[in-house]
C-alpha cells in the first residue's frame, strides 16, 4: 500500500494554507498536484540541457533529444505500447482526440457511416464527434448508462454494426467515476469491424493501464492529470494506423524533404509532430511516470478505491444528499459526484473553499450527462495518491456545516 505521508512530502503545494486553513485538494480530476521530482525536473532541464531536439549536432542538442526521446520510451514502457513510435506527443487529451478527428476519421468516414461513443463522455469526445459526423452526413450515436451509472452494453452490442466505422469512449467518466467495460467494448468494435479509441484521461493515471492487453487503437490521457505538467498529452495509436493517416499540422520537423513544389512526410512518430515540441515538458512527463511506476499503479488504485469507498459511505450519511454514479467503488475511479437538496453546488464549492477545501463544482465539461441527472450542476470531490481519510472527513464536517449555515439563515 502507499506510504500516503511520505508522498505528501513530496508534494511542496500541500504545506500552504488557502484562507487560513490547511490545503484539502479534492480537485484530482480537472488537474493533480506535482512532486518536487517532476518540478525538480523542468528546472533542471532549463538550467542544465535546454536546447532544441533532433537538429543539433552540439552537446545540449544531444542531451536534449535523448531526454526527449527517454521520456517517450517511458511512457511507451507506462502504457506497455509495442514501439516508441507508437507515442505521440500532443497539447492533452483534447488534442489527442481532435488529431485521430482532424486525420483518421475525415479519410475515414463516409455518408451512412456512424462513430458510437457513450452518454458520459467530457465535451472533449463529444464535440469533435458532433462535427466529423455531421461533416460527413454520418451519424453519431450515444452508448446509454444505467441507474447505477454504467454503460448499458447489451444497448451498445446493438448500437455498433456494419456501418460503425469508430466506437470512441471514456475508459473511466469524470463525473460518475464509472470504469467502462473496456475488453468487450474492443470487441464488438473490432467484431463489426470498426477501430476503437479510448479517452483515457481519468484512467491512465489512475490504474494500470495496458494497450495492448486492452486491445485498443487509439488511446488518449493528459500529462498535467498525473502528476505531470500542463501542455503536454499523449496519442497512442497502432504504427499501421498512424502510417496511413496523413498529417495533422504541417511545417518543421514532420518532414523528410521538401521542394518548392511538394514534401516528403517525416517516419513516425515525427510525422506527427510538426514544429518545436514541448521538450521540458515532456521530459518532466517522463519523471512523473517514473514517480507513479515507483508507487505501482496496482497501489494506486488501491488506495483510490479505499478512499472512495469511504467518501461514498461518509457523503452519504448526509441525508440531504444524492450520489451520482455507482455507489460500489469497485466498480468506479476516485470520483465522487453529488448535489445536496437545498444548497446549490456553487454556493457549497465556495463555501468549502473558505476553509481551504478545493472541490469542482459545475458541469464538469460534461453537460449533457450532468443535465440527463436533471441538475445543471454537481460537486464533485476526485482522490488521487496523497489524499487521506481524515480530508473525506474534513469534507463531510465541511458540507455539514455549511448546511447548517443554510438552515440557520434560512431561518431567520
Ligand atoms: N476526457 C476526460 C474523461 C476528462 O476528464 C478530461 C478533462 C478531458 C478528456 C480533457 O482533458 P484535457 O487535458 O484535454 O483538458 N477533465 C476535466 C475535469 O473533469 N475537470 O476539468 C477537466
Amino acid at each position: 500500500m502507499l506510504d500516503v505521508q511520505s508522498i505528501r512530502q513530496d508534494f511542496p503545494i500541500l504545506a500552504r494554507k488557502v484562507n487560513g486553513n490547511p490545503l484539502v485538494y479534492l480537485d484530482n480530476a480537472a488537474t493533480t498536484q506535482k512532486p518536487r521530482q517532476v518540478i525538480r525536473t523542468l528546472v533542471d532541464f532549463y538550467q542544465q540541457h535546454n536546447a532544441n531536439v533532433h537538429r543539433g549536432v552540439h552537446t545540449l542538442s544531444i542531451e536534449s533529444t535523448d531526454l526527449y526521446e527517454e521520456a517517450r520510451a517511458k511512457v511507451q514502457r507506462f502504457i506497455n505500447a509495442p514501439v516508441p513510435e507508437s507515442v505521440i506527443w500532443t497539447r492533452n487529451t483534447s488534442e489527442s482526440i481532435n488529431l485521430v478527428a482532424y486525420t483518421w476519421a475525415r479519410a475515414n468516414l463516409q455518408a451512412g457511416d456512424n462513430v458510437v461513443t457513450t452518454a458520459m463522455e467530457h465535451h472533449s469526445n463529444i464535440v469533435p464527434w458532433q462535427q466529423l459526423t455531421r461533416q460527413a452526413c454520418a451519424e453519431l450515436r450515444y452508448i446509454p448508462v444505467d441507474d447505477d451509472g454504467l454503460l448499458q452494453m447489451d444497448a451498445a452490442a446493438n448500437l455498433i454494426d456494419e456501418r460503425t466505422r469508430l466506437v470512441a469512449a471514456t475508459h473511466v467518466s469524470n463525473v460518475l467515476g464509472s470504469i467502462t467495460p473496456i475488453h468487450h467494448l474492443t470487441r464488438l468494435a473490432h467484431s463489426a469491424g470498426a477501430v476503437i479509441m479510448v479517452d483515457a484521461a481519468q484512467s491512465v493515471p489512475h490504474m494500470p493501464v495496458d494497450v495492448q492487453a486492452i486491445d485498443c487503437d487509439f488511446l488518449a490521457f493528459s500529462a498535467h492529470k498525473m502528476l505531470g505538467p500542463t501542455g503536454i498529452g499523449v496519442l497512442y495509436a497502432r504504427p499501421e494506423l498512424l502510417d496511413a493517416m496523413p498529417p495533422f499540422m504541417y511545417g518543421g520537423d514532420m518532414i523528410i524533404e521538401v521542394t518548392y513544389e511538394d514534401a516528403r512526410w517525416n517516419d513516425l512518430p515525427y510525422k506527427f509532430e510538426a514544429g518545436t515540441p514541448n521538450i521540458a515538458d515532456a521530459i518532466a512527463t517522463g519523471a512523473a511516470v517514473d514517480y507513479l511506476s515507483n508507487l505501482g499503479m496496482e497501489n494506486v488504485q488501491e488506495h483510490e478505491r479505499q478512499i472512495t469507498e469511504y467518501a461514498l459511505r461518509r457523503i452519504r450519511e448526509v441525508e440531504a444528499v444524492t450520489v451520482f454514479g455507482p455507489h460500489d467503488a469497485s466498480l468506479k475511479g476516485g470520483v465522487v459526484s453529488f448535489v445536496h437538496g437545498n444548497i446549490h453546488p456553487h454556493d457549497l464549492g465556495t463555501a468549502l473553499d473558505r476553509m481551504g477545501i478545493a472541490i469542482r463544482t459545475g458541469h464538469h465539461c460534461a453537460m449533457p450527462l450532468v443535465r440527463s441527472y436533471g441538475v445543471v450542476a454537481a460537486a464533485r470531490a476526485s482522490f488521487y495518491i496523497y489524499n487521506t481519510k481524515e480530508e473525506v472527513d474534513l469534507l463531510v464536517d465541511g458540507i455539514l456545516e455549511v448546511e447548517r449555515y443554510f438552515a440557520h439563515a434560512g431561518a431567520k
